[in-house]
């Protein structure tokens, strides 16, 4: 891999989320965000885990973000916690606008490009009704709006949302996100109010940031095959796997409209009941960036006898509930190598996803695609020092950095790949079962170890200056 070269302006990052990270749930007036209390749920989350301390990134950060110069990053993907900016959706907390003003300052002096996301899921938990209430999108712009005034000054790149579909399909329908519900009419409301928030977001970011700043969003897609390509059904399943999880949201920021299949197998959940005159065309407001996160991909049927089932780990989280449509869908095993997620390893999918991305949505627009997340759970086994050769991981990255310029030489336009995650950290419903991090995280002692996976990146990195 370190024989590859890629363009010199390419940016090597590293990604992470506040809530996976910071730890600090109480301090310096932040409040619950609807994961804190989700996490308070029996039964929600893997051991009983949350984010109250997770790696102490709030007090670490300092050394974290030297941590990130040894590796040799040269951005930095990161969230800004909504609930420690604006706690209990009332007054700005000028504590919490501080720290992200500091990580900032931090990354810039050590030559590091910030590229923060605005959502990454830790909703304030006092907006009522989340984001099954449009007004919480409106909500969404005034924050963009502040963060914009607080830190437009020296970040460049800007991110809305991550991941729609898992805060609105896997969070509303799926029941494994908070707020963990499992009604899909609230999905769809919650769908069409994130994409909205997006809207306002971008309006909202452009009239406050100075000129050249780059607004984008990032989505995580699900590169579905039909199990039998000879199968019309398991094509058709394929097909609805596609409209409902990347093309729900692809379209109305591309196309400035919901794809028409996907309307009709979604029909009974009422999503037109939410869409006012002139939300598309908010929502589809142009954009400089597409930010593409990628893990693995599937393989479905439609049919009762399709193949032999996935492990029902493969069907969740990264899966959601994906009989949301009027039709039935399963995930089949194609015998594929899996992570620790129990998801497949398929880096061919990843070129695919770019190439066609490029295609059929970032040419026409005419903007570039990141490469936002890609990594994988392992299961690590540290050494007497801490130290853990996770060649699995070091094996998933360079596969997945040859998809990326694979596709880049057939023509697609990416300019960037950023790793998930720097430090391993709280997994959401996983919590910190499952271990994503380039660089190992003691939890007894909150001690860091970079993983082989680090040091590999890092000579990639490096590699490219020769
Ligand atoms: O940890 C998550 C991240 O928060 C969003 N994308 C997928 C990752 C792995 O599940």
């Amino acid at each position: 891999m370190t024989a590859r070269r890629f363009n010199k302006d390419f940016i090597w990052g590293a990604a992470t989320a506040a809530y996976q990270i910071e730890g600090a749930a109480h301090e310096d007036g932040r409040r619950d965000s609807i994961w804190d209390v989700f996490c308070r749920q029996p039964g929600a989350i893997v051991g009983g885990d949350d984010g109250a301390v997770a790696c102490d990134h709030y007090h670490r950060m300092p050394s974290d973000v030297a941590l990130m110069e040894e590796i040799g990053l040269r951005g930095y993907r990161f969230s800004i916690s909504w609930s420690r900016v604006r706690p209990d959706d009332a007054d700005f907390n000028p504590a919490g606008i501080d720290f992200y003003s500091r990580l900032v300052d931090e990354l810039l002096e050590r030559g590091i490009r910030p590229w923060p996301t605005l959502y990454h899921w830790d909703l304030p938990a006092a907006i009522p009704g989340g984001w099954t209430n449009r007004d919480t999108a409106y909500r969404f712009a005034e924050y963009a709006d502040r963060m914009a005034f607080a830190l437009g000054d020296r970040v460049h790149d800007w991110t809305t949302l991550n991941e729609p579909w898992c805060s609105s399909f896997l969070s509303y329908a799926g029941g494994e996100h908070a707020p963990g519900h499992t009604d899909p009419r609230e999905a769809a409301a919650a769908g069409h109010h994130l994409n909205l928030a997006h809207g306002l977001g971008v309006q909202a970011l452009r009239a406050a940031l100075p000129d050249g700043s780059r607004v984008g969003t990032t989505l995580n897609f699900t590169v579905a095959d039909p199990s039998d390509p000879e199968s019309a059904t398991d094509r058709d399943a394929a097909r609805r796997i596609d409209g409902l999880q990347n093309r729900f949201f692809l379209d109305p920021v591309f196309r400035g409209e919901y794809p028409a299949d996907v309307l009709e197998d979604i029909a009974h959940l009422g999503l037109d009941e939410h869409i006012a005159d002139g939300d598309l065309a908010v929502i589809s407001a142009p954009i400089d960036f597409l930010g593409v996160n990628y893990y693995n991909g599937v393989a479905v049927t439609g049919r009762p006898d399709g193949g032999p089932a996935a492990s029902p780990e493969a069907n969740g989280m990264r899966t959601g509930n994906p009989n949301i449509g009027s039709e039935w869908v399963e995930f089949v095993s194609r015998g594929l190598p899996r992570t620790d997620m129990e998801w497949e390893i398929q880096p061919d999918g990843l070129r695919r996803l770019l190439v066609r991305l490029h295609e059929e949505y970032g040419a026409p627009a005419g903007i570039p695609l990141y490469v936002t997340e890609n990594g994988c759970a392992m299961q690590d086994v540290p050494d007497a020092d801490g130290f853990v050769d996770d060649r699995g991981r070091v094996d998933y990255v360079r596969q997945h950095l040859e998809a990326v310029h694979d596709a880049i030489a057939e023509g697609a336009d990416v300019r960037g790949y950023f790793v998930w995650s720097l430090l391993d950290n709280f997994e959401w419903a996983w919590g910190y079962e499952k271990r994503f991090g380039i660089v190992a995280v003691d939890y007894e002692t909150l001690e860091r170890t970079p993983k082989a996976s680090a040091l590999y990146y890092r000579d990639v990195i490096a590699a490219q200056d020769r």
